[in-house]
């Protein structure tokens, strides 16, 4: 059986190359666990866990149970003037899962909108509290915060920007990234050099006034440009810059929340408390799409004035808070904590490390970064045709070898399920060390 080509044909995906796709469709149907199930019959392994999502595995009982029971219950609930009883269990349950002062949760769909709200709030915070002119953005290069205009403008991804460059936000600058291959090149979690690169903040304070810039926003760990971790000391040192001015520090953890780097937050990992938090995938393990901002009590409390009965936010999204991904919600929170998913992420680390880095000594492999259970693996690329190696062990990978890999450029993400066991992080590695072998 396989999918007409007209239906193929049909599709325009998503940050694909859809004409090298359709001329040999990798399409799956199915999925149970650790596995998807192929069209043409076969099991692969997903070693990134869906895109990042769904680090409880595919299919979780818990959570099919609470959406099927969900959408024969309260299929959808206006979200505006009224709300279902599961959003507002969600809610709750977030923040449980928070460090103390982060009591407020406004849902989104996506990681996307999420990184655009929390600009505007941090915008609305400043206005509230009579502080207007703070308008300017920073982001970071090399920084992911999705696709729309907000986040488009803050991010610091060459390709997604350059067609778009003369609409981007105004009053945006970046800081500078924290990669640099001849000081930090195959470490093994946060780099011993680069903290210092987080006192750029100081220089853009210094053009701009502090006193003008709204806030600033970082992965935790940048993930969708290949895995950089944070070196030592630099969140903290955004921290310090950014209270001396009044800044609005805002973490998008939308890859780096529930678990994937062994806490329920990044923020909780790495000890350094942000205004805002920005998450996605995992809120839902992927089953539903959902996004979520958590903000601080008193950025909160900064827009609840003026009359009771008059909006304080004017933003919001048809499916804010939809009930059936707040079921799933509930459902995943619920198993993160009842099978301890995040102290089994933690546990894997070690092993995950040294299975990564033994790729090191490959002949084609230029650097290898590691957080958590996030992985990079750089390879050299093909002179004249950026990202085609990179795309030819995903393909490999899956018609060969049984396994998803996923290839940013010519840069090989992993993403291991939270409950993988050490056995499938050695099988992936192997599997890929195999394609690699193959190249030319
Ligand atoms: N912020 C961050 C930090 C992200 O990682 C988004 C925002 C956007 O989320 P949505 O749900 O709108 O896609 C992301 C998403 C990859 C990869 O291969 C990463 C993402 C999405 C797809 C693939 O690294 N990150
Ligand atoms: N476009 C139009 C014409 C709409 O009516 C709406 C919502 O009502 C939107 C866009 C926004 O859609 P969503 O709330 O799903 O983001």
């Amino acid at each position: 059986m396989s999918t007409n080509p007209a239906a193929v044909d049909s599709y325009w995906m998503p940050f694909t190359a859809n004409r090298d796709f359709k001329e040999n469709p990798r399409i799956i149907v199915g999925a149970d666990g650790h596995y998807y199930l192929t069209e043409d019959g076969r099991k692969v392994y997903d070693a990134f866990s869906g895109l990042w999502t769904s680090g409880l595995g595919h299919c979780h009982p818990g959570i099919v149970e609470a959406v099927q029971k969900q959408v024969a219950t309260l299929d959808y609930s206006l979200g505006f003037q009224a709300g279902s009883d599961k959003v507002f269990e969600l809610a709750e349950k977030v923040t449980s899962l928070a460090p103390e002062g982060y009591s407020k949760v406004f849902f989104t769909n996506s990681g996307s909108e999420s990184a655009d709200t929390s600009l505007k709030i941090a915008l609305g915070y400043h206005r509230a509290r009579g502080e207007g002119h703070r308008t300017r953005l920073i982001g970071r290069e090399k920084g992911y915060h999705g696709v729309n205009f907000g986040g488009m403008s803050v991010g610091g991804m060459t390709p997604n920007r350059k067609v778009f460059g003369s609409s981007l936000l105004p009053c945006v600058d970046h800081l500078p990234h924290t990669w640099d291959p001849e000081h930090n090149s195959f470490q093994r979690g946060q780099p011993e050099w680069g903290g210092h690169l987080a006192d750029d903040l100081e220089r853009l304070a210094a053009l701009h006034d502090g006193g003008n810039i709204a806030a600033v926003i970082v992965e935790p760990v940048a993930g969708s440009a290949g895995i950089l971790p944070p070196p030592v000391g630099y969140l903290e040192r955004l921290r310090e810059i950014c209270d001396k001015y009044g800044i609005l520090l805002i973490f998008d953890e939308v890859i780096t929340a529930f678990g994937r780097i062994g806490e329920g937050f990044g923020a909780q990992r790495f000890g350094v408390m942000p205004d805002i938090i920005n998450m996605a995938k995992g809120l839902t393990n992927g089953v539903i799409p959902m996004g979520a901002v958590m903000v601080r009590d008193e950025i909160y409390d900064a827009f609840m004035q003026g009359p009771a009965e008059a909006i304080e936010l004017f933003h919001g999204y048809t499916y804010s808070g939809h009930p059936v991904a707040a079921a799933a919600g509930i459902a995943a929170l619920d198993a993160y904590v009842d099978e301890g998913t995040f102290e089994q992420s933690r546990a894997l680390e070690g092993h995950f490390e040294e299975a990564l880095h033994s790729l090191a000594d490959h002949h084609l492999v230029t650097d290898v970064r590691n957080y958590g259970l996030m992985g990079g693996v750089d390879l050299q690329a093909r002179p004249g045709a950026i990202g085609a190696r990179g795309l030819e062990v995903h393909k490999k990978c899956f018609w060969d070898e049984d396994i998803i890999v996923r290839n940013g450029g010519d840069i090989l993400q992993f993403s291991p399920f939270l409950n993988s066991r050490p056995e499938d992080i050695d099988m992936t590695v192997e599997k890929v060390r195999r394609v690699l072998d193959t190249l030319d």
